[in-house]
């Protein structure tokens, strides 16, 4: 009997545990609890990105304010604000000098939305928040039509590294496609760099990104009624610092049998076979540049930190 899904993640559970190699969506690691480890994550001494692109927007706030101004105003449209650290320097040195702007993060998450104009409300009373609640591309395609005034895209923290190249360019066109002349984009890229520096940010030694690699399987468990031992898996990162891709993966230590009950599905794993889990990509300004010829994006104008690790890149139709 065909096994019925009652929603992408069983689909995506079963079609990726019964390939070989095994593998998983990284876009699952994100339930509630996900959340919250990526929040310890970013906080990590390890994890240099999230000071290096602070520290980005912090020195160049000036600047990047100078190069999203227009004399009608203009609209910054965040995909995946989280919890707005980072733009809330820019948010706050925009309101505080005055200029013509709204805010408008998107978020599938109702509840991460509700947060974040909380926060915004408490710390930058009169800024005009729109939050857009949906899925990036719904969002987006509906702002498409929206051209009274310009529009400037931010996608910060490196999210399109998550994304296989092909995937990557799929993203840039669909933003690419919700721009009309003179609207912007300001996305961020994590540099390729010391491969070790990569692999101590992904493999830290408190067990953090592990706990966030193994909550995939803690949510398989609870959502879908399966009993993966936790305990029976490692979280293993390699770096090929020739193609810059950062690779996790859960590693089983024994032979094991594993029951996903809600998808009536059966696994075994031999030991030391593999779940692929995430991708995190690493560029140089070669790739940048290439995969935004690839989706009709100029790049205009790079910031980059003092320590060369992380870039914000501008780019325009
Ligand atoms: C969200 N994304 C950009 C993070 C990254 O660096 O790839 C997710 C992450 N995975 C492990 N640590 C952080």
């Amino acid at each position: 009997m065909p096994t019925i899904y009652t929603n992408a993640f069983e689909e995506d559970v079963y079609k990726g545990l019964t390939s070989y190699p095994k593998k998983l969506s990284s876009k699952y690691f994100y339930d509630e609890k996900g959340d919250k480890i990526f929040q310890q994550i970013m906080n990590m001494p390890e994890y240099y990105l999230t000071d290096a692109e602070y520290s980005i927007i912090e020195s160049y706030t000036e600047k990047i304010a100078a190069a999203f101004n227009d004399e009608n105003g203009f609209d910054i449209i965040e995909l995946g604000a989280g919890d707005g650290k980072k733009t809330k320097v820019l948010l706050r040195y925009l309101n505080e000098n005055k200029f013509n702007f709204s805010y408008q993060p998107i978020d599938i998450s109702k509840y991460a939305l509700k947060e974040l104009k909380e926060s915004l409300e408490n710390e930058l009373p009169n800024l005009k928040v729109i939050p857009q609640e949906g899925m990036y591309f719904k969002v987006l395609n509906r702002l498409a039509e929206y051209k009274s005034r310009k529009k400037v895209i931010l996608v910060l923290g490196s999210n399109i590294g998550n994304l296989v190249q092909e995937k990557a360019i799929e993203f840039l066109q669909n933003i690419q496609a919700s721009m009309n002349k003179g609207d912007l984009l300001f996305m961020g890229f994590d540099m390729k760099k010391n491969p070790q520096q990569i692999i101590d940010a992904y493999s830290d030694k408190t067990g953090i990104t592990e706990a966030f690699n193994k909550n995939l399987l803690l949510r398989i468990n609870r959502e879908m009624n399966a009993d993966f031992d936790l305990d029976k898996f490692l979280h293993w990162e390699t770096y090929d610092p020739e193609t810059g891709t950062a690779k996790s993966y859960l590693v089983a230590k024994e032979d094991l049998k594993v029951r996903l009950q809600k998808i009536d599905l059966e696994i075994n794993f031999k030991a030391w076979e593999t779940i692929h889990t995430e991708i995190s990509q690493k560029y140089d300004d070669l790739t940048v540049n290439w995969l935004a010829e690839q989706a009709n994006l100029k790049v205009i104008d790079q910031y980059v930190d003092s320590e060369n690790l992380f870039k914000d890149f501008l780019l325009t139709i």
